[in-house]
């Protein structure tokens, strides 16, 4: 592969992770984002790719607000894909899922908010030809209700998160015949949902009074999108970053890397010695042809 097709590809296949996992990184940036783009962005908030804090490379997926209007401090950035076209990405066959996250100390809003992790979800209530029955939500990862959380982010720091297995997810639910809305349960893990069972009451998930039924998730439950975001109703400011989303399917996952650029331009490349010998090639290739034109 030139380096040319490589910068063009933008993707680099990592190789083989170490739990067995193939994994291959792509590349998101401004000019090529890979079907990733903003969403649900208020009129306090904002996110772009920027170099402002680099990880990974040369810059990461920033996210900010300063709260003038109450609920108007709300930006998510996602990527969402047709089911039909990815009829085995299912909550079943979901095994990777992490990413990571910084939260400036300049950030004024309560110290328990940084960006969240969302799946979206379709399920179809086991009757794909009565969309009546269907429900789309999210389930969302968020630091503040994890296991041992201190009350307060770390800040200025960046923080890797793996909760394929173990991480608590709660449900808002977009649209279903049970209503919409927050199911205020925030203890189940993603292993829970699918077996749409509370382990602490050994019974179907449900919120609080007056919350949405949640619908029966199972194996076959479709994931249809991954989203990250801050807000909305936190207040006050916040600035920070995401980076290194992965998620996978099958033993198949895909590491997004937020950049602000290529990390190098085709350009005139450093060369080793081969690169050398092509280049002094090329020039008395070039040289003869000059001479041959001329004579
Ligand atoms: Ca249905
Ligand atoms: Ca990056």
């Amino acid at each position: 592969m030139t380096d040319r097709t490589a910068v063009a590809a933008f993707v680099i296949v990592a190789g083989i992770a170490a739990a067995g996992l193939a994994q291959t990184t792509v590349v998101v940036t401004p000019a090529s984002p890979h079907g990733w783009a903003p969403a649900n962005v208020r009129q306090d908030a904002w996110v772009e790719i920027n170099d402002v804090r680099p990880r990974n490379g040369n810059g990461s997926l920033e996210f900010g607000f300063v709260t003038v209007t109450p609920g108007q401090d709300k930006a998510d950035y996602q990527l969402v894909w047709d089911p039909t076209d990815h009829p085995t990405w299912t909550l079943g066959s979901l095994d990777t899922l992490s990413f990571e996250y910084i939260r400036d100390a300049t950030s004024t809003t309560a110290p328990h908010f940084a960006p969240v992790l969302r799946l979206y979800f379709y399920e179809d209530a086991g009757t794909p030809a009565d969309t009546t029955d269907d429900t789309v939500g999210v389930l969302i990862w968020e630091e503040a209700y994890q296991a041992g959380f201190s009350g307060t982010i770390p800040t200025d720091q960046w923080i890797s998160r793996d909760v394929v297995d173990s991480g608590r997810f709660w449900m808002y639910v977009i649209s279903g015949p049970g209503g919409t809305g927050v199911v205020q349960n925030y203890g189940l893990t993603l292993a829970d949902w699918e077996a749409n069972t509370d382990p602490s009451t050994g019974q179907p998930p449900v919120g609080q009074p007056g919350d949405p039924t949640p619908p029966a998730l199972g194996s076959d439950t479709w994931i249809v999108g991954v989203n990250t975001g801050v807000g909305s109703g936190w207040g006050d400011t916040f600035s920070g970053a995401v980076d290194t989303v992965t998620i996978g399917f099958g033993g198949e996952a895909t590491r997004y890397d937020f950049e602000p650029a290529p990390a190098a331009e085709p350009g005139i490349p450093a060369l080793n010695g081969t690169g050398m010998v092509l280049l002094t090639l090329t020039l008395l290739l070039t040289g003869v042809l000059v001479l041959r034109r001329s004579c």
